[in-house]
């Protein structure tokens, strides 16, 4: 029986199943022929904060991924914990909100190390000198390295059996790449990447893909990257791989709509063959103004022409927007939704969810909106309340909002398929094609019905 150090690592509870890929990294990245590891994942736990608890004493440490907002709230419970139970055991956090306030997590008593960035390195890094008997303590960041230099990812170390039972899909999660090239005015990953960018190399990727479909039977692979489409020449070289391995599976990506452009027909046609189903679009607005404001680099008649393509593929697409921005137009908004309506009618492989704008930490809106008196939330406490679901930012009036929340159920409604829907489908669809959102009586019957989802 091997008798290593142990190295807890915990996913916090999250809405949706996504496999807990932060935590893979750096599991993989560790020699484990010096340590045992054990993922956690609170989404999987019915009390996860005794399990972790139970499974720090006499760990080596504790380390936490901790995305902003709700995440905290847990992550706290549990560091908290493995205090209590454990004092000599460190506590590691790292991810997205560390990354953007190392300082604010560590003013935490129950946090003793921060790592900021890309975290395989600094962690393998941080293991080897607890495992010297070093005191460590503090932030911690390295540069980022090319991915191709960390071992593969192992997904022997969750039970993916379980997460497909709860997808309700032999779908698995993977990451290609990390960071963006971008620098969208909103978005955090400019800040802690820097802009940078590295990918898995394609004969990789086909080689682990195949590796998972062979051993789990996967189905279909979800891409988390922020960028998928970043590089054509690598994106054809992919395609490439899974064509030739005939790997019987169907493939999801994040595509920005320029790429989709700079791509072309035919290769986008050779992605479609290798197994892609549906993108990701983040759109943003329908106002030409606004996405130059958020610095998109992007043109809306790229939208279009991506969504035409995707028609012409047979390829399903997510068109995100976001409304509410600071000092946003009520034209900028109404051409959001027009351009929503539009892009959701003419397929009904499309849907295009809007999110109100709340400033995330870490990017130049967030500050002009800090600059122009918009109160952040202080501390992990404050953060850890700062909610995304539903919720506007004071830029929008009540009376946007609740334009904005019943165009959202109308258009919903107007283009879903299903034979009972058919009453409601044709109210919803009168109304959008008529902008007419007045007397919601259908939304109030539905919601009485089924109330929205709240999340915690
Ligand atoms: C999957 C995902 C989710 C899942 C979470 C799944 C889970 N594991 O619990 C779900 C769908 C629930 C989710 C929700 C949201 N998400 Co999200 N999500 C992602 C996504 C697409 C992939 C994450 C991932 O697995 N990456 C792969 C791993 C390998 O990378 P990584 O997480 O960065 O981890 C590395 C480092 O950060 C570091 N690290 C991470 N954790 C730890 C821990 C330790 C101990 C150490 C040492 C190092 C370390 O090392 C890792 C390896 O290098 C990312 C974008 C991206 N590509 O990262 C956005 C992203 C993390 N999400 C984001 C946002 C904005 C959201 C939402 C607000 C979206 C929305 N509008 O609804 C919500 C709210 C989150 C919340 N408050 O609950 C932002 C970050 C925001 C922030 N400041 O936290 C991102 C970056 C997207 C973006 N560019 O805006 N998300
Ligand atoms: S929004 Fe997307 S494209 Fe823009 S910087 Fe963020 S990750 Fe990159």
């Amino acid at each position: 029986m091997r008798n290593l150090p142990r190295v807890v690592l915990y996913n916090p509870r999250a809405v949706f199943y996504t496999m807990p890929l932060a935590l893979v990294a750096l599991a993989s990245a560790l020699d484990r022929s010096k340590v045992d590891v054990i993922i956690i994942d609170g989404r999987l736990e019915a009390d996860p904060v005794r399990t972790v608890a139970e499974a720090a004493k006499g760990a080596l440490c504790v380390g936490v991924t901790v995305l902003t907002g709700a995440p905290i709230h847990d992550a706290l419970a549990v560091s908290r914990a493995v205090k209590a139970v454990a004092p000599a055991c460190p506590v590691v956090w790292g991810g997205w909100h560390p990354s953007l306030f190392a300082e604010e997590c560590l003013a935490e008593p129950s946090v003793d190390i921060v790592v900021t960035g890309q975290g395989e390195d600094a962690f393998r890094d941080v293991i080897a000198r607890l495992i010297g008997g070093e005191r460590v303590r503090g932030a911690i960041s390295r540069p980022m390295q090319d991915l191709n230099m960390f071992p593969a990812h192992d997904y022997s170390l969750i039970p993916v059996e379980r997460y497909f039972a709860l997808k309700r899909a032999r779908q698995v999660d993977y990451i290609s790449s990390q960071g963006c090239r971008f620098r969208c005015a909103f978005c955090a990953d400019p800040a802690v990447f820097a802009r940078g960018w590295t990918g898995l190399a394609p004969e990789r990727i086909g080689e682990e893909v195949e590796h998972l479909h062979r051993r789990h039977r996967i189905d279909d692979l979800a891409f988390q990257d922020e960028t998928f489409f970043t590089h054509a020449p690598r994106v054809d070289a992919l395609a490439e791989q899974f064509l030739r391995r005939d790997l019987a599976i169907t493939w999801t990506a994040t595509l920005r709509a320029d790429q989709a452009c700079r791509l072309g027909d035919d290769l986008f046609a050779k992605t479609v063959r290798s197994g892609l189903r549906r993108v990701m679009v983040g759109v943003e607005s329908g106002s030409q103004e606004m996405l130059d404001r958020l610095r998109k680099d992007m043109k809306l008649d790229q939208v279009r022409q991506t969504a035409e393509m995707c028609t012409r593929h047979g390829v399903g697409a997510i068109f995100n927007f976001i409304v509410g921005f600071p000092g946003e137009s009520e034209a900028s908004m109404r051409a959001t939704l027009e351009l929503a309506k539009t892009l959701r009618q003419s397929n009904p492989g499309f849907e295009t969810p809007i999110f109100y704008y709340r400033p995330y930490p870490g990017n130049p809106m967030a500050e002009q909106s800090a600059a122009q008196g918009y109160v952040f939330p202080r501390g992990l406490a404050e953060w850890a309340d700062f909610d995304y679901v539903g919720g506007r930012g004071p830029w929008m009036t009540a009376e946007q909002w609740r334009t904005v929340e019943r165009f959202k159920f109308y258009s919903r409604h107007a283009w879903q398929p299903g034979a009972w829907r058919w009453p409601l489908r044709a109210t919803s669809r009168w109304r959008c094609r008529h902008d007419w959102y007045a007397m919601p009586v259908e939304k109030v019957i539905v919601d009485f019905i089924r109330p929205p989802q709240q999340v915690s």
